[in-house]
């Protein structure tokens, strides 16, 4: 058996498989510039963020309709289950969707017909992440919030995700603080290309209550002791970190020496389609190349549950 965990860094997105894309690029007549699914894996190989970003706007073609957005999402809680996931904070990327004619709602209630079930049947507890693209402008992040108001209340929190140096935090402090005064929680990637500067704007300016990546935060000792008294919580995708490249090899990933400085570490697969593995995956992954203890695993998991957005009591029912 697994251990009880939660994913709190998954864009649901980067759980299409090239065996799904094809079938629904069948499904609605769309066009793939890939022979067949063994063509589309030889693609996944990929020199920084950007790169992958490209083939992952590029395959979402595929998804057009609300069912679509259902088969994807029931496909990743089937697949997360089996990985001993009992609760799943979902990113999604409405303004790549949009951008392509698909509404909203399409996203949302395509999304919400597999979240809606998905503990009776996956046994998996969820919440959703609005993520604003920022190399897209703060205009279109709040016109994106605003499209989305018909649908808070299928809505916990947003996120910030897509192309990160060059695109600041403070790009989007008004968002953030609009989207803070509807009660929305708030995330944003940091960290994972960006400099340490961008991981402390992201606290100080938008008010995030967990950083996605915050991985180059140890370059910067203070910023270390701030997110360890604040107990401010990481979520750090190892597998993806070196199918991106920010760190050479797994063996080399500072996990261990994060979780030693005290820091609020959990482990997330981030788009597992396309970096080799979902997050019991990733579990395994560091494990086996950074030698960590059962009571260090043990110590991950926990730490995912602590740093969800559930309620202490759906908290102790979950793990
Ligand atoms: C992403 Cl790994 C990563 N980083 C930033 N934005 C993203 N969107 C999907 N995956
Ligand atoms: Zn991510």
């Amino acid at each position: 058996m697994p251990i009880p965990k939660a994913e709190l860094h998954l864009h649901i997105e980067g759980t299409l498989e090239p065996e799904l894309a094809f079938a629904l690029a069948a499904r609605n007549g769309v066009e793939l510039p890939y022979a067949d699914t063994e063509a589309l894996r030889k693609a996944y190989l990929f020199e920084d963020l950007q790169s992958f970003l490209n083939l992952y706007y590029e395959l979402m073609a595929v998804l057009r309709t609300e069912r679509d957005f259902e088969d994807l999402a029931n496909a990743y809680l089937a697949r997360a289950a089996a990985q001993g996931v009992r609760h799943a904070e979902i990113f999604f990327d409405p303004q790549a969707h949009l951008a392509r004619g698909v509404d909203m709602g399409t996203v949302v209630e395509g999304l919400w017909r597999a979240l809606g079930d998905s503990e009776t049947n996956h046994g998996i507890s969820t919440r959703l992440i609005m993520c604003f693209l920022r190399d897209e402008s703060a205009d279109s992040a709040m016109e994106t919030l605003e499209a989305a108001k018909p649908y808070l209340h299928r809505i916990t929190g947003i996120g910030l995700d897509s192309a990160e140096v060059g695109h600041p935090p403070v790009k989007f402090r008004e968002v953030y603080e609009a989207a803070a005064a509807l009660g929305l929680r708030r995330v944003a990637h940091a960290g994972e290309e960006g400099p340490p500067a961008y991981i402390t704007e992201a606290l100080d300016v938008l008010g995030v209550e967990r950083v996605d990546h915050g991985l180059r935060c140890m370059e910067d000792a203070d910023l270390v002791a701030r997110l360890v008294r604040d107990r401010i919580p990481l979520t750090l995708c190892p597998l993806s970190n070196v199918r991106l490249r920010a760190v050479d090899v797994l063996a080399e990933h500072p996990l261990p020496a994060m979780l030693d400085a005290g820091l609020l570490c959990t482990v997330n697969s981030d788009d597992p389609a396309y970096f080799g593995g979902y997050v019991g995956d990733n579990f395994d992954a560091v494990r086996s190349a950074l030698g960590l203890s059962v009571d260090r695993l043990r110590e991950l998991a926990r730490n995912s549950f602590v740093a969800s957005f559930l309620e202490d009591d759906e908290e102790l029912r979950a793990r």
